[in-house]
């Protein structure tokens, strides 16, 4: 696995991969390149998130209006990811812990971009090695694909890597939605435990008012 291109495409949301990758869910007739993508998050240049339906890690069937009435973490990324997930996954776990008994108002959700691998099944014990809270959503690729589009996520198989060995690119923003399902904004790929806290603190304020 190529370290150095998942760190890269972490940071710059995909740039290197779109020469070579291959989409994990039916592609539309146009499907928008990484940097496309990346500037549409960075920019705030269109609408990012929305509804979607999934299925968490227990099988059961999840909506965006499960939950409501808290913060949510988003992270888009895949079990089987060595660098970028397990780094940004313990991030934002460690940011709510951080937080004391007020983190209990934000939900960490994990949606796996490689549904055809993480099961429900695979996502529960990868989860549990994150925090007690964090939910893991899987579904159909077309579930996934809707839910990645709406939060503008790169995630493609990278053409380079080996079949015994497959990396998917992706980006790797952490999206903040409010408790009323608005999107708020993003943490950038590698943004510490502590700036997450206090990204999360005016938020958590504001909502309690
Ligand atoms: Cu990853």
């Amino acid at each position: 696995m190529n370290k150095a291109v998942v760190a890269a495409v972490a940071f710059a949301g995909g740039v290197i991969a779109a020469a070579g990758g291959w989409w994990l869910w039916p592609p539309t007739a146009a499907e928008p390149s990484a940097a496309a993508l990346m500037d549409a998050v960075m920019w705030n240049r269109e609408p990012v998130g929305g509804p979607f339906a999934l299925v968490d890690h227990d099988g059961r069937l999840r909506t965006d209006a499960d939950f409501r009435g808290k913060l949510l973490l988003i992270y888009f990324g895949y079990t089987y990811c060595t660098d970028i997930c397990p780094t940004d996954l313990q991030a934002m776990t460690a940011a709510i812990d951080r937080l004391g008994p007020a983190g209990d108002a934000v939900q960490p959700l994990f949606i796996t971009v490689d549904p055809e691998h993480d099961t429900p099944g695979t996502l529960r014990l990868y989860v549990a090695l994150f925090h007690p809270r964090l939910v893991g959503l899987t579904g159909s690729a077309r579930q996934v694909g809707a839910v990645a589009r709406a939060y503008k996520v790169y995630a493609a198989r990278n053409a380079q890597s080996k079949k015994s060995d497959p990396v998917i690119d992706h980006s790797g923003f952490v999206f903040l939605v409010g408790r009323d399902g608005k999107y708020l904004g993003f943490f950038p790929p590698g943004t510490p435990a502590d700036r997450i806290v206090d990204g999360l603190r005016p938020q958590l304020a504001a909502a309690g008012r």
